[in-house]
């Protein structure tokens, strides 16, 4: 206590995790941290879930509302879903047991853009907020908190709440005060103002956040890391992809479009995510920025090299291996890299006016460009919306990225039509697979489909896209903008559902 919690009002609410989680009720909304499995609760969500366990043996319902940055991990989503206790569920989620029990429909689930989730909470579009419980790293003589490896939500859900639980985890470096920008300067309109915002590390905020005492009904102690998810090694396919985005990257300056420092970039998580910021690595560029969402392995390695000369994120999202290179050497990155919420950090405003370079993952493609982020054959969610809307449709320019195909071949990441929208045609820029590269800027649908088909297709597909277009252009003379066989377009999902194969 004496060394990470100096507020004499807060230091004397310390208590057990156990007593903690007694201040939250069945029915309640809990605004939990963290982002990427970054910064979330450690211990309260788990002394919650025996709760509910208990309540369930009695024959008592008790379940939650849970709203986070983005996913967390096994200790909070995880030990939650287990114990049957969330009734809803925002903004994104990555567990394997909460999507099986969303897909089943015993979970409600809101997936929205993560940028619009502090504003939508304001604006009260959600309802009430009854606790929030978050992770700091300190809580400072004055009563402000040092947050640790993710900003997501947690102003909103700290000045929204009701109560206040507070997770002090020693684990997280005492060291990350001076790396967060928190801003509170967003206002409801029409009072609102523009976020005089124009680099990527420019502070426009505060180091902490704040809390009013009054609020704060528990303080737990908690020594554990983050999720810190292993990473999979770049496999050929994403090393492809890397190699096609890189290139274009460097066709864009040959044209005067980019500079050779490009411009801030914004990646996904993930494998390709990954082998791209490999690849950036060992580029020409140089003086590289980031203002992106998570940082990932990728961006610490070219932070260390000299070709990045800041991130700005809202949260972590580190192998154990990278989490500890960070920690061991954090004074290092001091003034490198800047946590901002995740309005801030996915500002559409922000986004356009420092104009990105986007690059995010896909399930799939259809010939005209639409993009499907978030759903396998038009109704099973995967994860979520994520920052990818917030992003991409802002951008300077972006990119979707996905093997041409999935599950073996069985399925076809480019398709006559997707089966569930989340980046329209009028969104998206560039489409890579292993195969080649689309850039749809200034085409026409149909242009679009001919250039979809013939560059980013698998040849197993290849021809049954073309035959698909030529049908459609020859079925109906008088609707030739954007051709399609309605019939047949998600012909290709219900094959699979119906036969496991396209
Ligand atoms: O499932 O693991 O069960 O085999 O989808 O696919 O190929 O491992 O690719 O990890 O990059 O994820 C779109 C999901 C891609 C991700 C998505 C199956 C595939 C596998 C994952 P299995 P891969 P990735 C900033 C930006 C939205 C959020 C976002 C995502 C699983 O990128 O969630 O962009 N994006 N945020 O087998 C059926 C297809 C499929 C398919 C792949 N066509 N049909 N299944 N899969 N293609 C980050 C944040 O916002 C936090």
């Amino acid at each position: 206590t004496g060394l990470r919690i100096l507020d004499r009002t807060l230091a004397r609410r310390v208590m057990s995790a156990a007593e903690a989680a007694e201040q939250i009720g069945p029915g309640e909304t809990v605004g939990f941290s963290g982002f990427t499995g970054a910064g979330h609760p450690k211990a309260v969500p788990a002394a919650l879930a025996r709760r509910m366990r208990a309540a369930h043996e009695r024959g008592e319902e008790f379940r939650v509302q849970a709203w986070t940055g983005a996913s967390t991990a096994p200790d909070l989503d995880g030990v939650l879903a287990e114990a049957h206790g969330l009734s809803k569920r925002l903004p994104y989620n990555g567990d394997p047991l909460l999507r099986r029990q969303i897909n089943s429909g015993e979970v409600e689930y809101v997936d929205v853009h993560l940028s619009h989730v502090a504003q939508h909470s304001w604006f009260g579009f959600y309802g009430g907020l009854d606790v929030a419980v978050v992770e700091v790293a300190a809580v400072l003589p004055n009563g402000l908190l040092v947050p640790t490896s993710s900003v997501g939500n947690n102003k909103t859900w700290l000045e929204n709440a009701d109560r206040v639980i507070l997770e002090v985890n020693s684990w997280q470096p005492r060291g990350f005060e001076g790396f967060h920008d928190i801003y509170y300067g967003t206002r409801l309109p029409p009072q609102r103002a523009p976020i005089q915002l124009t680099t990527p590390m420019q502070r426009i905020g505060d180091p902490y956040l704040r809390v009013d005492p009054a609020k704060v009904v528990a303080v737990v102690e908690t020594d554990h890391p983050d999720r810190n998810t292993p990473l999979r090694p770049v496999d050929d396919d994403s090393r492809a992809m890397a190699d096609l985005l890189v290139d274009f990257l460097r066709h864009e300056v040959r044209n005067d479009r980019l500079h050779r420092s490009l411009l801030p970039l914004q990646a996904g998580v993930g494998n390709v995510a990954n082998a791209v910021l490999a690849g950036l690595q060992e580029s020409e560029f140089e003086h590289l920025t980031a203002y992106t969402e998570t940082i990932q392995d990728g961006l610490l390695d070219l932070l260390d090299s000299g070709k990045l000369i800041g991130v700005s994120s809202t949260s972590f999202g580190l192998s154990e291996e990278g989490a500890r290179r960070f920690n061991d050497d954090i004074h290092h990155y001091k003034g490198r890299i800047l946590l901002r919420p995740q309005e801030i950090s996915n500002h559409p405003e922000v986004v356009r006016r420092l104009g990105l370079i986007a690059i995010n993952g896909m399930v799939e493609a259809d010939i005209y460009g639409n993009v499907n982020s978030t759903h396998v054959a038009g109704s099973s969610i995967v994860n979520g919306i994520g920052g990818s809307g917030d992003f991409a449709r802002n951008a300077y320019l972006n990119f979707f990225v996905s093997a041409s195909t999935a599950k073996n071949g069985a399925i076809s990441s480019i398709v006559p039509f997707v089966s569930h929208v989340d980046h329209t045609e009028h969104d998206v820029q560039v489409v890579i697979t292993e195969q080649g590269l689309a850039d749809l800027r200034g085409l026409s649908p149909r242009a679009r489909a001919r250039k979809i088909i013939d560059r980013c297709a698998h040849p197993d597909y290849r021809d049954r896209l073309a035959d698909y277009f030529e049908r459609a252009q020859r079925e109906r003379p008088d609707a030739m903008h954007t051709p399609h066989l309605l019939g047949e377009a998600l012909s290709w999902h219900r094959s699979y559902v119906e036969t496991g194969h396209m």
